[in-house]
């Protein structure tokens, strides 16, 4: 991205700072994330998001908003600055109440950057699970009394099996013959585990799981932490919407505890890590054991095998759809990321023994 246009989007915001630089951050499959420097006291994330994929933009950021203003409302006594250093806080751009800038069809948001922060996208130290798990614990006790009603679905149906599914049979009816063929052995195991995995989505239905503001995309590079690796928040809030727990617990383990990153090659390396598991479980209940249903916590191993089949799922459908959702870097990109959470249930199932 332009230097001129980057800086030029940045100025439209109310944050009284000059623009020194910028770099990209590139974990994130879906917007565009920037880091900018300035002379000022705080220094800024610019993001670009991306309307294509989340359609009602304004909706979104109204959700990322009041969340972060209601965790902040439980902190009565703290200056805005201290806040600023532990929630995220959104920026307006000048002379409108809305927290995006909208050029040339583009939505653009901006937060501080938290300073002396660090995010990890593979977990290589067993107390790092441990405050991960709090953390999330946290972040779903600060939210628990937030009325999900004034939330908006920004995905419909985003964690819904039978609506992955369905996307996966019409991915595989428009496939081209080449990677339908090389799919094959996937497709199968699909097929196996398909009742399985459908049913934290009945209890849910049936109103035995109840339904409480979720983040819906846990993945350990969304928890921010200190250098000492305390955790300070959950970042990237673009999918907090109404959910239930196993979504976030899922999610988490599906990245912490797999011992390679999300789309390492070379499958040899990518295992499920049960002392993370236990470590991650122990801090998120440490936080939520007292608000937890008994089916709530019966189901959290069930969660997690769930959420890495979702994300598996989710990536064989994009390679069969041609690569149109996630941004891929090379051309098996999506297959190499299925692949890899395809082998780490076949080895959280042996671990695990489910
Ligand atoms: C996407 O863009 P990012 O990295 O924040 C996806 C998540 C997946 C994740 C896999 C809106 O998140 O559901 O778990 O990739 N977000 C959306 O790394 O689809
Ligand atoms: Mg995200």
């Amino acid at each position: 991205m332009e230097t001129n246009i980057l800086k030029s989007i940045f100025n439209k915001f109310d944050h009284n700072a000059n623009y020194v630089s910028h770099s990209e951050l590139s974990s994130g499959h879906i917007n565009d994330t920037f880091i900018v420097k300035t002379d000022g006291n705080n220094n800024y994330i610019l993001q670009r998001i991306n309307h294509t994929i989340f359609t009602d933009v304004p909706g979104l950021v109204n959700n990322k908003v009041l969340t972060s203003n209601h965790i902040r409302s439980k902190y009565p006594n703290s200056t805005k600055s201290e806040l600023d250093k532990s929630v995220l806080s959104f920026v307006k751009p000048k002379n409108t109440d809305f927290y995006y800038h909208l050029e040339n069809g583009n939505f653009w948001n901006v937060m501080i950057f938290i300073d002396n922060s660090i995010t990890h996208e593979l977990v290589k130290d067993k107390k790092i699970a441990y405050e991960g798990g709090k953390l999330l614990g946290e972040f779903l006790n600060l939210t628990s009394d937030f009325d999900s009603n004034l939330l908006i679905d920004v995905i419909p149906k985003f964690h819904n099996m039978s609506f992955r599914f369905t996307q996966y049979s019409a991915a595989k009816n428009n496939a081209s013959k080449t990677r339908l063929k090389e799919v094959e052995k996937y497709i199968q195991i699909v097929a196996g585990l398909k009742e399985e995995m459908h049913i934290l989505q009945h209890l849910k239905e049936e109103g035995k799981i109840p339904v409480r503001v979720t983040h819906n995309d846990t993945k350990i590079s969304n928890s921010l932490f200190n250098k000492d690796n305390k955790g300070i928040c959950m970042i990237d809030t673009d999918t907090v919407m109404p959910g239930i727990i196993h979504y976030d617990f899922g999610d988490a383990i599906r990245t912490i505890c797999n011992t390679a990153v999300e789309d390492e090659k070379d499958l040899t390396k990518v295992e499920f890590n049960l002392d993370y598991y236990n470590a991650y479980k122990k801090g998120f209940l440490e936080k939520t054991k007292d608000s937890l249903t008994s089916l709530e916590l019966k189901y959290l191993p069930l969660a997690a095998k769930t959420m890495i089949f979702i994300m598996a799922l989710r990536f064989l459908t994009d390679y069969l759809n041609n690569d149109i959702y996630y941004k891929t870097k090379y051309e098996a990109h999506n297959f190499d990321r299925a692949k890899n959470q395809f082998k780490l249930i076949e080895n959280f199932s042996e671990k695990l023994a489910i």
